[in-house]
């Protein structure tokens, strides 16, 4: 099995999905969460991971220097864990290129809209601005330029007539539980890895 470590800053509602879905032996998901590090103490996802018997570690960026420092605290973290695989569960820090560069082809992340339309922050509210009739959450690999790495899985949620950010967000979220460990049993389970081109080859 893959030893991942998940990277959190709030509630933790994706590591939860992780967390179900690599303890249900018949989801074969070929991964198992072995650390969870917040850049923020006190967060409900810190609980989720220590009621699930996962170790958990609080790596405060404003513990460090400069945003180099922070990722080098990171990266030493994960590696002395035997961490074969990183998720970034709603993880709100941008990493350096060169913590991206250490972790190629094992790092991947989700976003809320179907890239590459709606980067950035405010996904939810910028897809209801365009007047877009779907939206939804992609998981891809990291890259350094932000929400630009190749796609892993995409699903799709409608945009209802007076949508509010709020109940698209929840909306969102739904897929992204679905999402996302599917993204990491393709990857988890040798079904994919990043290509030298920087696409997904696909197994
Ligand atoms: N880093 C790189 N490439 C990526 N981090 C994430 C995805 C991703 C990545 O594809 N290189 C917005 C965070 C964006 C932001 O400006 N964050 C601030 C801190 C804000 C805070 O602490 O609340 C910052 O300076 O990093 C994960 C998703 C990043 C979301």
């Amino acid at each position: 099995k893959k030893r991942v470590g998940v990277l959190i800053s709030g509630s933790g509602t994706n590591l939860q999905a992780l967390i179900d879905a690599t303890q249900d032996p018949s989801r074969r998901i070929g991964a198992e969460i072995v650390l969870v590090i917040s850049n923020n103490a006190g967060v409900e996802g810190l609980t989720r991971a220590q009621r699930a018997n996962i170790p958990t570690k609080v790596l405060s960026h404003k513990d460090y220097p400069s945003r180099q420092a922070f990722d080098a605290s990171l990266h030493a973290s994960l590696v002395s864990a035997g961490v074969d695989i990183v998720c970034l569960a709603g993880f709100m820090r941008i990493l350096t290129g060169e913590f991206v560069k250490g972790w190629r082809g094992r790092l991947l992340n989700v976003h809320p809209a179907l890239l590459p339309s709606f980067k950035g922050t405010h996904a939810q509210r910028q897809a209801i601005e365009a007047g877009a009739r779907v939206s939804g959450c992609t998981v891809h690999f990291v890259e350094e330029a932000v929400d630009a790495g190749a796609i892993i899985v995409q699903e799709v949620v409608p945009i209802e007539a007076n949508d509010t950010v709020d109940a698209l967000t929840e909306r969102i979220k739904l897929a992204e539980h679905k999402a996302f460990p599917r993204a990491l049993q393709l990857l988890a389970t040798g079904k994919i890895e990043l290509g030298d081109d920087n696409r997904i080859k696909w197994l």
